[in-house]
C-alpha cells in the first residue's frame, strides 16, 4: 500500500496523468513508480473517524487514504447510506473518491479544476448524492460540477476566503458561503441569494459545517488546531449561540467531518500524516 502511494506522488504531475493515460488504470493510487524521481516529503494519510460527537475514541476502524499534498474530502458520493472518503490532487487537479473505509484504492476519478482551485464537495442537485466542485480563490468563484460533467459557476464572497458548503436552509440543495479566517467570520448565501453573517469562534480556526443535529439543515463548525478541539455551533444559523465541543485527535491532525454512518447526522473525525 505505502509503496502505491509513495508511486502516486513521486511520479506527480503532468508525468503522472500521461503514465495514467498509458496504462490505462482509472484509480488513484495505481501508478508506476518512475526510476529517476526526485526525492519527496510524501506523507501517508491515517483516517480516524467518529460516529460519536461525545467520545474522543474513533468508531470507524482506521484506514490509510490519500498521501500529501492531496486534499482529504469526505462525501455521499454513490448515494448510498453515508460519508466516504476522498482526495483532491492540486498538482494533476483531480478528485480520488472512494465508496467505503477499507483504503487503499478510489472508485472514481474526476478531473476538474485548474492550477490554485481548491475542492469543494455538495449535493448541488438534492439528489441525495454529492457532486464535486472547486473554489478559485483569485476570483472567489464556486464550480459546481453536476454527474453529467457538466459545470455551473457562482461568484460569492470577497476573494481568497476559505470556501464553505452546507444546506443552510434544510431543502435538501447544498448552498455556499466563505469563511474570512481574518474576522472569524462565516457569510453564508441562503437559497434566496441573501447572506446570513455570524461572528463565531477566534480568528483563524478552521471551520467546518454538518447536520450536528439531525434536522436537515447544515450548522457551522469550527476546528481549533491549537488544542484539537471541535465545535457544533448546535443553534445553527440562528443569533443565540449554542455550542457543543470535543477535543478529538492532537494538534496537528487534519480535521474532517462527515455522515460517516448515514443517520443524517454528522460527525467528526482526523486525518494524520
Ligand atoms: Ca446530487
Ligand atoms: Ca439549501
Ligand atoms: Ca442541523
Ligand atoms: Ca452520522
Amino acid at each position: 500500500m505505502r509503496t502505491q502511494l509513495l508511486g502516486q506522488i513521486i511520479t506527480g504531475g503532468v508525468a503522472a496523468a500521461v503514465a495514467a493515460a498509458v496504462i490505462a488504470v482509472p484509480q488513484a493510487f495505481s501508478h508506476k513508480e518512475a526510476p529517476t524521481a526526485a526525492p519527496a516529503a510524501v506523507c501517508v494519510y491515517n483516517w480516524y473517524l467518529s460516529n460519536s460527537r461525545t467520545s474522543g475514541t474513533a468508531t470507524i476502524p482506521a484506514f490509510a487514504y490519500g498521501n500529501t499534498p492531496m486534499v482529504p474530502l469526505a462525501g455521499n458520493w454513490d448515494g448510498v447510506a453515508g460519508d466516504t472518503p476522498g482526495a483532491y490532487s492540486p498538482d494533476d487537479n483531480k478528485f480520488f473518491l472512494s465508496n467505503n473505509f477499507n483504503g487503499g484504492v478510489g472508485q472514481v476519478t474526476i478531473a476538474l479544476g485548474t492550477l490554485g482551485d481548491k475542492p469543494i464537495v455538495g449535493d448541488w442537485n438534492g439528489d441525495g448524492t454529492d457532486e464535486a466542485g472547486t473554489y478559485t480563490p483569485s476570483t472567489g468563484t464556486f464550480t459546481k460540477r453536476a454527474a453529467d460533467g457538466t459545470t455551473t459557476t457562482l461568484a460569492y464572497g470577497t476573494p481568497y476566503q476559505t470556501p464553505l458548503v452546507g444546506d443552510w436552509n434544510g431543502d435538501g440543495v447544498d448552498d455556499v458561503g466563505v469563511y474570512r479566517a481574518a474576522q472569524a467570520t462565516f457569510d453564508l448565501r441562503l437559497a434566496d441569494g441573501t447572506t446570513r453573517s455570524l461572528v463565531y469562534g477566534d480568528p483563524y480556526w478552521k471551520p467546518t459545517a454538518g447536520d450536528w443535529n439531525g434536522d436537515g439543515r447544515d450548522e457551522p463548525g469550527l476546528y481549533n488546531p491549537a488544542n484539537a478541539t471541535f465545535y457544533f455551533r448546535m443553534s445553527g444559523i440562528d443569533p443565540t449561540e449554542t455550542t457543543e465541543k470535543i477535543r478529538y485527535g492532537d494538534p496537528g491532525d487534519r480535521p474532517l467531518v462527515g455522515d460517516w454512518d448515514g443517520n443524517h447526522t454528522t460527525t467528526q473525525g482526523i486525518i494524520r500524516s
